[in-house]
């Protein structure tokens, strides 16, 4: 499967280039303590191997396409402090990868390329930024170190062409996004039967993470778990508020299993019981939730789908006492409906580019009224097919009434 990947890479390189793919490094947070690692994404698709400080080069030139490996040398006495770095077999064993190197020849191994004489010049080929946040990482440095030594080497940001395959899901990474998603939905649902009056925020998500810690898996990212007015704050992520009776709760939360997350929002009343108008704003957040999934389908953008949105809650929302007084859908609804989803929980993609089948996408359409202390989102992770898109957790319960019973009754 790696190799697979990896014959695509070669696929888009340019003749006579050097790709290299960074498995990176956790920072110190503070002293001799580190932050928990977190492998590039890029590097783990197209090895397998969740190791700090490793390297990827793939060489393409005329002759013939070589895949080089680079570890960390085994270091007995760390090993005893720190647990054992990755050996050459097991390096293997996982990516597939035959020639596997000690990182100390890593430069060797570039000067010797960029010293040997080419018809044609070479081409250093990296993922050199994220088109939204614009911004260098290590490899760029490295990078223009060389073209100071070798000025007529030339530097290619293979970003895009990398979020072009990623954003194609195998069956395999579907596999293990089905996973993530069953976790979440137990998860979910321990939330839902602990919930009750006054509980607090980090309570009720201490039962998610139990949920995730018995599964084996760890969190796709940090879960919002907002009661009352706190739902309005999009990005609320505190936790550490009381609840009060007649409140509603918006979880946004996800597992992440073999490195695949799942991007879930539920929002259902503390109490287990829906006040008339809670009801009446959910069934418009649901119903523009479902309306997404009718439109998504291969061709269309996600720009267009938030445009879907946007219209439909222009033509209803007055229905339920809202656009009033110059009010705009914007102030009730001011996020996007949709990204990507796979290794990252906003996973690599090109903006405006048409959904393809094989992409996974969010539909999380939401509706916050500060004034009365009503938040909602409703967010469901689908897979678009040749034909229109599959909704992955449709297992997670959303109907009203399902909610109700469930909360009342536990079934
Ligand atoms: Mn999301």
């Amino acid at each position: 499967m790696y190799k697979e990947r990896r014959e695509k890479v070669f696929d888009f390189l340019p003749m006579n280039s050097i790709a290299m793919f960074l498995s990176g490094n956790a920072p110190y947070q503070v002293g001799d303590e580190k932050y928990p690692f977190d492998v590039n994404r890029s590097f783990y698709y197209l090895t397998g191997i969740d190791r700090e400080n490793l390297v990827l080069m793939l060489i393409k030139t005329k002759n013939n396409n070589q895949t080089i490996l680079f570890i960390e040398p085994f270091d007995p006495v760390m090993a005893k402090w720190v647990g054992g770095k990755i050996q050459a077999h097991e390096a293997t064993e996982i990516s597939g990868i035959s020639d596997v190197r000690f990182i100390d020849n890593l430069d060797s191994t570039i000067n010797r390329l960029l010293h040997s004489t080419n018809e044609q010049a070479w081409t250093l080929c990296g993922e050199l930024s994220k088109q939204e946040l614009k911004q260098p990482w290590p490899l760029a440095d490295m990078f223009n170190e060389y073209k100071q030594q070798y000025p007529d080497v030339m530097i290619k940001n293979i970003f895009a062409d990398m979020a072009r395959l990623r954003m194609v899901k195998s069956k395999e990474e579907i596999d293990n996004m089905k996973k993530a998603i069953a976790v979440t939905n137990a998860g979910i649902k321990a939330m839902m039967q602990a919930s009750r009056d006054y509980i607090w925020e980090n309570e009720l998500e201490a039962y998610f993470d139990f949920v995730l810690k018995s599964e084996q898996c760890k969190h796709a990212f940090y879960t919002i778990c907002a009661s009352g007015k706190n739902a309005t704050v999009l990005h609320y992520g505190e936790n550490n508020c009381q609840s009060k009776p007649g409140d509603l709760v918006l979880v946004d939360l996800g597992a992440a299993y073999g490195y695949y997350n799942a991007d879930i929002s539920r929002t259902f009343p503390i109490s287990g019981k829906f006040t008339a108008r809670q009801r009446e704003v959910y069934e418009l957040v649901l119903r523009a939730n479902k309306m997404v999934m009718e439109k998504a389908r291969p061709g269309v953008t996600l720009r267009e789908l938030n445009n879907y949105v946007i219209e439909f809650y222009e033509k209803e929302l007055p229905s339920i006492g809202l656009l009033q007084d110059g009010d705009t859908v914007r102030d009730y609804y001011f996020h996007g409906v949709s990204h990507h989803l796979g290794l990252e929980t906003h996973d690599v993609s090109i903006l405006d580019y048409p959904l393809q089948a094989g992409n996974v996408i969010t539909d999380e359409p939401g509706l916050y009224i500060e004034a009365e202390d009503i938040g909602i989102r409703i967010e469901d992770d689908i897979m678009i097919t040749e034909d229109g898109c599959i909704n992955l957790s449709s297992e997670i319960m959303k109907e009203i009434d399902e909610i109700e019973s469930f909360m009342q009754n536990g079934k």
